[in-house]
């Protein structure tokens, strides 16, 4: 390519670090009026900016230099800083760049070099070698047994079904083992697998014997079957002849969490129904029964609304001369998607069938520049001169406490999501509101002093506890990130989703929230899962190696008897999608991570042990293979 760019980092310190960029002209024209575009997603401080200027949105930035002129064979140099910690990857460096030439009547592509980074890490995780474990379950049965000898299926294998709750669950197995062994079931045959009801076992609970006469799959309930099946999947092996076998065992199990759930941000890159739904079969696979869908975000409102078409048709598309800014890829090209509410309903049946409940989060009152950017007329008040910029780097991406188009929006919305998803819980994410937001607001300085509130966060409360209510009314009950109870407006109702930390987890339980435990520090899969400067990923929260996922105990530090411990319903891992661009980084990113945390989710503390684990995902990694997921080498 005839144009590169390269970004070094000069000196770093602790929260700052200086850059050097080199644009180079390696084409054998002049460059005229020409300006360069790119994506980097910490802010520069535009008065460090040498030899020109710079604007940023988001993560996008536009470089304006100094000289109208770049010749032939000559370089462009200019230096910034950023208030950052000392970058360690090359994923923190330039995502993408765009060359544009003669005031926009051009653009040019622009290879990207690797960062030079001033201290990338020398340490590297290593995993101990250990025998590869005959049964490769994951995560591991409360109770098992393992007797000498196994069972044979044979083309005229017929699976029974005993219990009509079974039903999902034994279609879900035949179209598993049609995909992974081209197996098909009779459906006159022998009765080599038995589903059966029993009524003894409660929520989530079954049991699996496996031995000379067959294999009975015993359950109380549906997620019961589903769990009783993906047990019986991993146990399935395809021996030297093609014959598919499963060893004599007998599996008495129940779950640890109530709650086992995943996050996926499907606003700062959008993944199609297929990969949504490839990964909920694979939470299914790990016994968990929760799927938190992230629909909406500042780069991107996802979700069909038939009251607002232009939340997706505007809001749902970036790039230039849309309303809404490339954003952390794809700086040439229009990206974005949307699901319509039949791919979404397709999405929740594809899950329910699974044992899984889809949660839709519909992010507000931060969080929501694509919904203002497609509905100016009813989300923004032109008064408002509040400064302020979020953790993102947008400074009008916050809906409006005090607008009446705030409570029209989030009406029709509500609703329509509360028709939508048969979840009881609707999550209304209410994370990092930025500082100074309101603050210049006419309308909201009105609604405060009426109101007698002495901080914004009394206003992000306000509208808070009318999203609750709303949802209340619609049959629904709120949930929201820690910040949710700032302001102190919500009911207790209301469940919190902590990310920050578990101290303040421990503090929404102990004032009386039920609690869902996400820490960034072990249950963020957009974090690197090794120190080597080519691992992708950010490490803002930790970096997150597999042993780090696997070790995670939730509220260690807590007594096993004590009762606020019951206020934690459950945990839940997430996967942030500002790196995830395609297919293959999504897999290298949850696996084998999401394993390990299936584990922290089922399995109970004196059953957890690493080694064991281990050897077991040793010989799990020929399951992965076979559905040709991208996994990260834990051995590598
Ligand atoms: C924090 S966790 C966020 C997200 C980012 C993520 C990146 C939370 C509620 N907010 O908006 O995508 O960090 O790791």
């Amino acid at each position: 390519m005839s144009y590169r760019v390269e970004l070094a980092v000069l000196s770093e310190q602790k929260q700052f670090c200086r850059f050097g960029l080199t644009l180079h002209n390696l084409s054998d024209k002049d460059l005229t009026d020409w300006r360069l575009q790119f994506i980097v997603d910490r802010f520069i401080q535009p008065d460090s900016f040498t030899h020109g200027d710079i604007k940023q949105v988001g993560s996008f930035c536009t470089l304006s230099p100094d000289i109208d002129s770049l010749p032939a064979n000559q370089h462009y140099y200019c230096e910034f800083s950023i208030n950052t910690a000392p970058l360690r990857f090359y994923t923190d460096g330039l995502k993408d760049a765009l060359l544009i030439s003669n005031n926009g009547a051009e653009q040019h592509p622009v290879t990207l070099t690797p960062i030079v980074l001033a201290s990338p890490y020398r340490e590297h995780s290593q995993l101990p070698e250990v025998e590869a474990n005959s049964l490769a379950l994951i995560p591991k049965p409360n109770r098992i047994e393992q007797f000498e000898g196994h069972f044979k299926l044979t083309a005229s294998s017929q699976i029974t079904l005993q219990a009509s709750l079974a039903e999902k669950a034994a279609t879900w197995l035949q179209l598993e083992l049609h995909h992974l062994y081209d197996f098909t079931a009779q459906t006159i045959g022998q009765s080599d697998i038995i589903y059966r009801n029993n009524p003894t076992l409660d929520e989530g609970e079954y049991q699996l014997t496996i031995g000379a006469s067959g294999i009975r799959l015993e359950a109380g309930s549906r997620s019961g079957f589903v769990h009783a099946t993906a047990s019986l999947i991993q146990l399935i092996q395809s021996d030297d002849e093609n014959n598919l076998t499963a060893p004599y065992v007998k599996i008495v199990d129940q779950p640890r969490f109530k709650y086992r759930g995943m996050m996926l941000d499907c606003a700062r890159h959008f993944h199609s129904v297929d990969m949504v739904k490839r990964l909920i079969n694979q939470l299914a696979y790990y016994k968990f029964n929760t799927f938190h869908w992230h629909l909406t975000d500042d780069e991107g409102w996802r979700l069909e609304i038939k009251a607002f078409p232009e939340l997706t048709a505007i809001g749902g598309y970036r790039g230039t001369g849309h309303a809404i800014e490339p954003q952390y890829s794809h700086l040439a090209a229009t990206y974005g998607g949307y699901y319509s509410q039949d791919e979404i309903k397709e999405v929740i049946a594809y899950a329910q069938d699974r044992g899984i409940n889809v949660i839709p989060e519909i992010d507000i009152p931060g969080h929501c520049r694509a919904a203002i950017k497609s509905l100016p007329e009813l989300l923004c008040e032109p008064e408002d001169k509040s400064q302020y910029r979020s953790i993102q780097h947008y400074n009008d991406n916050v809906l409006s406490p005090a607008l009446p188009g705030t409570y029209h929006f989030l009406d029709k919305v509500l609703e329509e999501v509360a028709e939508l998803f048969p979840s009881d819980w609707v999550h209304i994410g209410a994370d990092e509101v930025p500082d100074g937001v309101w603050l210049e607001s006419p309308a909201c300085q009105a609604l405060m002093k009426k109101e007698g509130y002495q901080s914004t966060k009394e206003l992000q409360g306000h509208l808070l506890r009318y999203a609750e209510k709303k949802l209340r009314s619609l049959g629904k009950r709120m949930v929201g990130w820690e910040e949710a109870q700032h302001g102190n407006k919500v009911s207790k109702d209301t469940i919190i989703y902590s990310w920050l930390s578990e101290e303040a987890a421990l503090n929404c339980a102990k004032q009386g929230f039920d609690v869902i435990l996400q820490p960034g520090q072990s249950t963020y899969l957009d974090m690197t899962q090794d120190y080597a400067p080519e691992e992708p990923g950010v490490d803002w929260a930790a970096v997150i190696p597999l042993e780090s996922a696997y070790r995670y105990e939730p509220l260690a530090e807590v007594p096993d008897a004590d009762p606020i411990r019951k206020r934690i319903l459950g945990i839940q891992c997430a996967l942030w999608s500002e790196i995830i661009t395609h297919q293959s980084r999504m897999d290298y990113m949850v696996f084998p991570r999401l394993t390990a945390m299936a584990e922290a989710c089922w399995t109970e503390k004196s059953e957890r042990d690493w080694e064991d684990y281990l050897s077991r995902l040793k010989s799990h990694l020929d399951l992965l293979d076979r559905q040709q997921i991208e996994y990260r080498q834990p051995w590598k």
